[in-house]
């Protein structure tokens, strides 16, 4: 679960490649700069009702580093991909 707070809680999250990979953002906020997450790198993005959590689930393919943010770029997290 990740947490979105004017912030994304925990901001690195390390999985392993070649696994299905699902992240559950939680916004408990209603600031309009968290409204989207995006990961960019994977062609996904989701929107973040207040209280609800929503999944987004991808698989990588190979080790390396990712970046998930807002629409806008202004919070930021990072995906670490073994
Ligand atoms: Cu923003």
């Amino acid at each position: 679960m990740i947490l979105v707070k004017g912030g994304y809680t925990p901001d690195v999250i390390v999985v392993q490649h070649g696994k299905p990979v699902r992240l559950n953002f939680r916004r408990e906020e209603t600031a309009a700069c968290s409204e989207m997450v995006v990961l960019a790198d994977f062609n996904k993005s989701a929107r973040l009702p207040e209280g609800e959590t929503v999944p987004i689930e991808f698989l990588p393919e190979k080790p390396g580093e990712h970046e998930f943010a807002c629409q806008m770029g202004m919070l930021r997290g990072k995906l670490v991909v073994e």
